[in-house]
């Protein structure tokens, strides 16, 4: 992704302000982000570092954006992403570059792809890796060329023998592939990683779009050399808009265990993600990819376009998943941006974050994915406090004490033990669940539910930010409803604090439990329904919630009483964050 349209600043600030007046989706050109022409060659002079994660991925400063080429190769995983040298907005973007051995230990090494040549001197935007035959890494990436146009372009490590593989090497024979044959040279990014057919051929898609058709193109090779434009796309949605973004791998029906982005055949499903330009959210389905054909298929459970699933139903956008051949699971980053004002990022010096990568796998009945945050990430738990069987009556709450939850891990399961005043569900709600959650926040009153955490809260509950459950009765069945409500995250006023919320597929009258897990970084809110069915980040801002004047509540608006059975939370340690060059 990263198309930036050359347009004045000023122009940008007028849609952004109509943007909020509106408060809804306008085509804003599709613009990728906002430009702010003028802030991007400004050093960023400014550093705040009171609301800075602790252990999610940033660099020591600036912007970022998409992660890009993710892989493990000998040993070492590699992330690259979009990365702003100067400042705190866009601009300027090189493929950044961080190694580690364990996903949460990162050392920042230098860029791996600055624009130098003719086929990328306007921008090195995002793309993916592939380990090719013979344990041999490349990188594929969208270049902006002299005359602005997206095309794609491979990169090699300079020395294969470097553990951390810090220098790349663009071969002369690039751009790869150019947006010929009524292909929108505006719209035609992200290149995925390739996967190898039974023909002896490889193929991958690129982003792009025709009129408002969203479209992934597809490309074969023999040579991963000269790479020819298949007839069809592999998968086209009518009224998505731009693609960003692409990804697409195969998935076991069966169990946990990540498959090689090439496998195919019996016991495997394929899922296809797209970043939607235009909602800026990502949606992906579950179906079938026959190879034959070369077509993709969404099974139907899920639709195309943005009513679909959603890995994260909050703050997350550019997302790529990876083989981890050592642990033998695929992995997914995905990019958080501030929802802080660009005033607000420029003195804090930095922007944007990546989410805690997470094991992604398919669930039991095949409708949905399932996400759990890296099992390294428990190597960071510190003090820990458990509670047990403590009934949370309606309307009450009460404070957990005992830890400092600014950065913090908590899991919770709660006991649902009635059912009978559960609030009607009205259908109209099942394709806009955020909708739902902005009627009914953490503070109205419910049947079931609203029950859950008060997360970065002040002592006395003046700031604070709600994720919860809520549970209707529709005809047949009931229906949860998992919420992330930042209305009341901070005493400004001017900041973005969207609710965002996502359903639950779970059978509440058979299970009666639910749980949750959120992981809490200063600025971040990462939450995981129910074992990973529902998850949704956040950004909030307190400005009274701040470091050790964090607390934490468990809360039940609701009219039933609910049991919290169990909650067990930890301290979370520092990783080495990109605090040097190795
Ligand atoms: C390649 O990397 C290895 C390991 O770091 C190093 O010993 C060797 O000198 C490098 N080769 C070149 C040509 O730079
Ligand atoms: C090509 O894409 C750009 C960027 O979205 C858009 O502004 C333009 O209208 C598109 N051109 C055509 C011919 O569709
Ligand atoms: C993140 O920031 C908020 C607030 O400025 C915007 O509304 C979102 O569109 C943006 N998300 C992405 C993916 O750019």
């Amino acid at each position: 992704m990263g198309a930036s349209r050359k347009i004045a600043g000023t122009w940008v600030v007028m849609v952004a302000v109509a943007v909020a007046v509106l408060s809804r989706w306008v085509d804003v050109a599709e613009a990728s982000h906002a430009v702010y022409e003028h802030l991007q060659s400004l050093e960023s002079s400014n550093y705040d570092p009171k609301l800075r994660t602790g252990y999610h991925f940033q660099p020591p400063k600036h912007w970022i954006n998409d992660p890009n080429g993710p892989m493990y190769y000998n040993g070492v995983y590699h992330l690259f992403y979009q990365y702003n040298p100067k400042g705190a907005v866009w601009g300027n973007i090189v493929w950044a570059h961080s190694v580690s051995t364990d996903l949460i230990n990162w050392l920042a090494v230098e860029p791996a792809i600055h624009p130098t040549e003719p086929f990328d001197i306007n921008g090195c935007w995002s793309g993916s890796a592939t380990i090719l035959p013979g344990n041999r890494p490349v990188i594929l990436y969208t270049g902006v060329d002299t005359l602005s146009r997206q095309v794609q372009n491979i990169a090699f490590p300079k020395n294969l023998s470097d553990p951390y593989l810090r220098k790349w090497v663009k071969p002369k024979y690039n751009p790869l592939i150019q947006p010929v044959g009524g292909i929108n040279a505006s719209s035609f990014r992200d290149p995925t990683t390739a996967w190898y057919g039974r023909d002896g051929r490889w193929r991958l898609v690129i982003g792009s779009k025709r009129g408002m058709r969203g479209e992934a193109i597809l490309y074969r090779s023999r040579d991963f050399k000269r790479w020819v434009k298949a007839k069809h796309a592999l998968h086209t949605a009518g009224g998505t808009g731009m693609w960003e973004c692409p990804d697409f791998y195969p998935v076991s029906i069966d169990g946990k265990q990540g498959l090689d982005t090439s496998e195919y055949g019996e016991g495997v499903k394929h899922v296809f993600k797209v970043s939607l330009d235009l909602t800026r959210y990502e949606y992906y389905t579950v179906g079938t990819y026959d190879q034959e054909k070369d077509q993709y298929v969404p099974d139907g459970a899920s639709p195309d376009g943005n009513t679909g699933l959603r890995y994260d139903y909050g703050n997350f956008y550019a997302s790529k998943t990876f083989y981890d051949a050592a642990g033998k699971r695929r992995i997914l980053w995905g990019w958080a941006n501030e929802s802080d004002s660009v005033t607000d990022d420029n003195s804090k010096g930095w922007a944007g974050i990546q989410v805690i990568p997470r094991a992604v796998w398919l669930d039991k009945e095949g409708k949905q994915l399932v996400q759990w945050p890296v099992e390294e990430i428990e190597t960071l738990r510190g003090k820990q406090i458990q509670i047990k069987h403590k009934i949370v009556k309606s309307g009450k709450f009460f404070e957990v004490k005992g830890i400092q939850t600014a950065q913090a891990d908590v899991e919770v399961i709660f006991d649902v033990k009635s059912l009978e005043k559960a609030e009607p569900f009205d259908p109209s709600w099942s394709t806009n669940p955020q909708g739902l959650c902005g009627i009914k926040g953490g503070e109205v009153k419910g049947g079931v539910g609203p029950f859950g955490l008060f997360v970065l809260a002040s002592s006395k509950l003046e700031e604070r930010t709600a994720v919860f459950f809520r549970v209707f009765r529709s005809d047949d069945k009931h229906v949860v409803l998992m919420c992330n409500d930042p209305t009341r995250s901070s005493y400004k006023s001017n900041l973005y604090k969207p609710t965002f919320a996502g359903f639950v597929d779970v059978d509440i009258a058979k299970n009666s439990k639910i749980s949750l897990r959120t992981l809490i970084d200063h600025s971040v809110v990462e939450s995981f329904g129910e074992n990973g069915k529902t998850c949704i980040t956040s950004r909030v801002y307190p400005s009274l919630a701040v470091g050790s004047n964090v607390h934490l509540f468990v809360f039940n608006n609701g009219a039933e009483d609910i049991e919290m059975s169990q909650l067990k939370g930890w301290e979370m340690k520092n990783p080495r964050m990109n605090d040097g060059e190795i």
